[in-house]
């Protein structure tokens, strides 16, 4: 009985201490996980763009919303760009797993700017959603540019 408490808890331990990629059953699913996750992401950072634009009126309740979705899912898709999940159903360039350190800075780089948006988007000021909402949208962009086929 003891040992076999003892093998579980090593197993349990062994699982904590994987690389988050290895929660991805297969490569497909991370691809599917990241693509949905930026999906959902554009959704909500687009309805606060559209406010910080002026083409829908600005609503501090509606900012406040979509900002608490930003807050969690701009963290996701970056465990999803383990290795084996170039080849697919995806956009992804060879250069994410090519220059790494170089897209780490630029997914850092929208976490930053994000988590700006999220904080001014809390605030309940419109003027501070129009003040960080370019920066978030360039740092969006550059990620594209650079990593994404067209
Ligand atoms: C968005 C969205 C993006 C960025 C990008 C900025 O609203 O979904 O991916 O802004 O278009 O250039």
């Amino acid at each position: 009985m003891k040992i076999r408490h003892t093998l579980l808890l090593a197993a349990f331990g062994a699982t904590l201490a994987m690389p988050s990629q290895a929660q991805f059953a297969k490569p497909e699913d991370a691809i599917k996980y990241r693509k949905n996750a930026l999906f959902v992401m554009g959704q909500h950072f687009g309805r606060l763009g559209a406010m910080a634009q002026g083409r829908t009126p600005y609503d501090a309740k509606l900012a406040a919303e979509n900002a608490v979705v930003l807050e969690t899912v701009s963290k996701l898709p970056w465990a999803a760009f383990g290795e084996g999940t170039d080849n697919g159903d995806t956009r992804a360039k060879p250069e994410i797993w090519k220059e790494s350190a170089k897209f780490k800075d630029a997914a850092d780089k929208m976490q930053t700017e994000m988590a700006k948006v999220v904080a001014a988007a809390k605030s309940g000021k419109a003027d501070d959603l129009k003040a960080v909402f370019a920066g978030a949208a360039g740092s969006c962009k550059n990620c594209h540019d650079n990593f994404r086929s067209q």
